[in-house]
């Protein structure tokens, strides 16, 4: 097998991200191949869904964050073999791309209907969400969300948890997972301080 190329865009953060870090904490060498948005639209007709995140291995190249996710999860160590677990972990991530990509969806809006529909979103769906992710870690200890220890889930929602509290989502409230879902704020926490996830982010020279 040739190294993996992880095709995104040359951000820290969103649909990409977890893969990248399943691969740096597992020790598994890949290429990451930061796609600048001036770039995207060459690239994107060349994708299998005119989208990214795409993984490359071996001349072949398969696209969808999660299933992305839980190749290089088995790949790093960070997937469940069990098939229960598996199927948790798999929930949680399918949990936090349901509700990203409906927040993300209002990207393109006007300015009143972004505002509107984010507002609405923040004080309906997302806090739902967060609330039942809440609880769904609590189900399965408190610590993470699948086999007892650390897995691609967990970093799916630390990446979720994050972008929420950095401030880049105008009309959602940073303090949204604080006051909904604080077992959810310390969790990304006990992601944050992973040896390998402070190194990561120490390498690219990323504040978390
Ligand atoms: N269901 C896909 C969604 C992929 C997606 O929408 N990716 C966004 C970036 S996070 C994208 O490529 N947007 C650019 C475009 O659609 O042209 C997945 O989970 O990978």
């Amino acid at each position: 097998m040739t190294q993996p190329k992880l095709v995104y865009f040359d951000i820290d953060g969103a649909r990409g991200e977890a893969a990248r870090l399943a691969m740096a904490i597992g020790g598994v060498p890949f290429e990451d191949d930061r796609v600048k948005f001036a770039d995207w639209e060459s690239r994107k007709p060349g994708t299998p869904f005119g989208a990214l995140p795409v993984l490359e291995i071996d001349g072949q190249a398969v696209a969808q964050s999660n299933g992305i996710n839980r190749y290089v999860g088995k790949l790093a160590g960070l997937y469940p073999s069990d098939a229960w677990q598996a199927a948790l972990c798999d929930e949680a991530m399918d949990a936090v791309e349901e509700i990203s990509t409906r927040v993300w969806s209002t990207m393109p809006l006007p300015a009143a209907e972004k505002k509107a529909q984010r507002e609405s979103l923040a004080a309906g769906p997302l806090s739902h969400s967060l609330d039942r992710l809440q609880r769904r870690l609590v189900a399965q200890g408190g610590h993470y969300f699948a086999d007892g220890r650390l897995t691609v889930a967990d970093l799916k929602v630390f990446v979720w948890i994050r972008h929420l509290r950095s401030g880049q989502l105008d009309h959602i409230p940073i303090d949204l997972p604080e006051r909904v879902a604080p077992l959810l704020v310390e969790h990304h926490d006990r992601v944050t301080e992973h040896p390998a996830v402070k190194a990561h982010y120490a390498k690219r020279k990323v504040a978390i």
